[in-house]
C-alpha cells in the first residue's frame, strides 16, 4: 500500500515538460550554486521557483540546483559565475565586496534596527545603487535580495557580555574587508575562512568563535562545536542572486521575464521564512545545549565609534552611498 501511494504521488508530480507531446530537452539548462544544504529556505524556495519556471516556459528553461558549496567555496564560485562555468549564484553582498566594494554596505555595524528597515533600504534607493555597481562589474543581479538575517556571535570559550570579552577573541569571519575591519576594530583576532570550512575550523580549534544568524547556526549544526550564543545583532547580511552576464544576455526576453519574476518571488518568500526561523530558533538551539545571553550592544557599538570605524567606512563607500544608508537608518557615527 505504501508503495502504491508513493508511485501514484510520483506520477502526479511528473512535471509538464515530461508529459507526452512535449519537448524532452530544455533549450537552456542553467546551474544555480549556493552555500546552504537542501531543506534551507533558500533552497526550498528556489526549488519552487525552478518548478514554476519549467512550467511557465513550457520546459524551455531548466534550472539545476547545486546546494552546499558542491561546486566550490563561495570565493571559488564567485570566480565561476564570472567566467560562466556557473550561471546563477547567491552570494552575500558583504563577500561580493571583494569585487564590488560598496556591496558590503548593508553589513555596516549596528546599522538597521529590524528587517523592515532592511527591506526599505534594499528594495529602495540603497539597493538600487548597489545593484547598479554590481552590473557595472559585468554581473547580472536580480532585484530582490535574499535574507540571511541579523548575525550573532557564538563561542566555545564563554559568553560575550561586552567589549572586554571580544578582546583577542579568535573569531572566524567570512572573506571580506568589512568583516575583518569590524572585528579588528572590536579588538578581536579575526581569521577569514569560507563557510564550507567553518565547521571543521571550529571543531579543530583553529578558531574559537564565529558569527552568523540563528538559522545559519542551526543549518550548519554549529551547536555541535559552539557552546555560547550572544545576541549581538551586530549586522544584517543578505544574498544577491547573481547571474553570469553572457548567459543572461543569451536568454530571450520572455524567458528573462519568467526567470526574474520567479526568482524575485522566491527571495520575497524566503525573507519571511528566515525572519520566522531567526525569531523562533533559540529554544531549539538551547535544547542542543547552547547557552544564550544578551550583551551590552551599546558598549560594543561605542567601541566601533571610538576606533573610528564608521568614519573610515564612510570614506570607503563615499558620501552618496553613505547618505542613502543613513536616509533609512538615521545618523550612524
Ligand atoms: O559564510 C557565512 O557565514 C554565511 C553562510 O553566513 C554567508 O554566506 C555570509
Amino acid at each position: 500500500r505504501r508503495q502504491f501511494i508513493g508511485a501514484s504521488t510520483a506520477a502526479l508530480a511528473v512535471p509538464a515538460l515530461f508529459r507526452p507531446g512535449r519537448a524532452m530537452a530544455a533549450e537552456f539548462t542553467y546551474k544555480f550554486a549556493n552555500n546552504f544544504p537542501l531543506g534551507h529556505p533558500m533552497n526550498n524556495r528556489m526549488e519552487e521557483a525552478r518548478d514554476r519556471i519549467a512550467e511557465e516556459t513550457d520546459g524551455r528553461f531548466a534550472l539545476k540546483i547545486f546546494p552546499n558549496n558542491q561546486l566550490g567555496s563561495d570565493t571559488d564560485t564567485l570566480n565561476q559565475v564570472r567566467s560562466g562555468a556557473v550561471e546563477f549564484f547567491t552570494l552575500s553582498g558583504i563577500i561580493l565586496s571583494s569585487l564590488v566594494p560598496v556591496a558590503s554596505i548593508n553589513g555596516m555595524g549596528f546599522a538597521f534596527k529590524d528587517t523592515s528597515e532592511v527591506w526599505q533600504a534594499m528594495d529602495g534607493e540603497l539597493g538600487a545603487y548597489v545593484r547598479k555597481q554590481i552590473k557595472g562589474a559585468r554581473l547580472h543581479v536580480m532585484d530582490k535580495i535574499f535574507n540571511n538575517g541579523f548575525r550573532q556571535i557564538t563561542t566555545s570559550t564563554g559568553p560575550i557580555e561586552g567589549p572586554d570579552d571580544l578582546d583577542g577573541l579568535k573569531i572566524r569571519v567570512p572573506v571580506s574587508p568589512l568583516w575583518t575591519s569590524m572585528f579588528q576594530a572590536l579588538g578581536c583576532a579575526p581569521a577569514s575562512i569560507n563557510w564550507n570550512e567553518v565547521y571543521p575550523a571550529l571543531q579543530t580549534g583553529i578558531v574559537d568563535a564565529q558569527e552568523n544568524p540563528l538559522s545559519t547556526i542551526d543549518v550548519g549544526k554549529l551547536f555541535e562545536v559552539q557552546k555560547y550564543c550572544s545576541l549581538t545583532n551586530h549586522m544584517w547580511d543578505g544574498f544577491w542572486m547573481l547571474a553570469n552576464q553572457r548567459s543572461w544576455d543569451r536568454l530571450p526576453d520572455d524567458v528573462k521575464e519568467i526567470v526574474s519574476r520567479n526568482i524575485n518571488q522566491a527571495a520575497t518568500d524566503q525573507r519571511q521564512d528566515i525572519d520566522d526561523l531567526n525569531a523562533n530558533l533559540r529554544n531549539a538551539l538551547e535544547e542542543h545545549g547552547m547557552v544564550f545571553n544578551k550583551p551590552d550592544t551599546e558598549a560594543i557599538r561605542g567601541q566601533l565609534r571610538e576606533a573610528k570605524f564608521y568614519a573610515e567606512w564612510r570614506q570607503n563607500y563615499g558620501d552618496e552611498a553613505w547618505s542613502l544608508l543613513e536616509q533609512v537608518t538615521g545618523s550612524l557615527a
